[in-house]
C-alpha cells in the first residue's frame, strides 16, 4: 500500500515536470524584442544607447538577461563596414540594458544583440536601429 502510494506520487511529480518542461519548451527566441529607449550623445564621437528586452507574448520587460554579443555599425546609413566600439554600461531599472557606443560619425546605426534569457535555451538575438549626433 505505502509502496502504490509513493509509485503514484511518483507519476504525478513526474508528469507535473514535463507539462512544466513543456510550457518552457514552447517559448521560442522570436518571442523576445530589442526596443529602442533612448540614444543620447555623451560626447564628441559618443552615444549611450538604452535598449529594453521585451517578452512580447505579454509584452513584459525581461530582466537579467546575458548581452553576452553587442555589435554596433553604420549599416543603416549603407556603411555597415563601420564600427563603432560597444561597451556595457550599468543600467539603472531591470529590463533595460545600457551601451556606451563610439558612433565617430553622424548618422543612423545599428545595434546587433545576442542574449541569454532564463529559461530560454536558444539565444535570442534583435536588433535596434539608432541615430548618432555629431
Ligand atoms: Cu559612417
Amino acid at each position: 500500500m505505502r509502496l502504490h502510494l509513493h509509485a503514484r506520487a511518483l507519476v504525478a511529480a513526474i508528469f507535473a515536470a514535463s507539462t512544466l518542461v513543456a510550457a518552457y519548451g514552447l517559448a521560442a527566441p522570436n518571442d523576445y524584442r530589442f526596443a529602442l529607449v533612448q540614444a543620447q550623445p555623451t560626447g564628441p564621437g559618443k552615444t549611450a544607447v538604452t535598449v529594453r528586452l521585451l517578452h512580447v507574448p505579454d509584452n513584459k520587460p525581461v530582466a537579467g538577461a546575458v548581452l553576452f554579443e553587442s555589435k554596433s555599425d553604420m549599416g543603416p546609413s549603407g556603411m555597415a563596414e563601420m564600427p563603432g566600439k560597444v561597451s556595457p554600461l550599468s543600467a539603472d531599472k531591470p529590463g533595460l540594458y545600457r551601451f556606451q557606443i563610439e558612433t565617430g560619425m553622424a548618422g543612423k546605426w545599428a545595434l546587433n544583440l545576442g542574449a541569454k534569457v532564463q529559461g530560454e535555451a536558444d539565444t535570442v538575438r534583435g536588433s535596434i536601429t539608432f541615430d548618432a549626433a555629431k
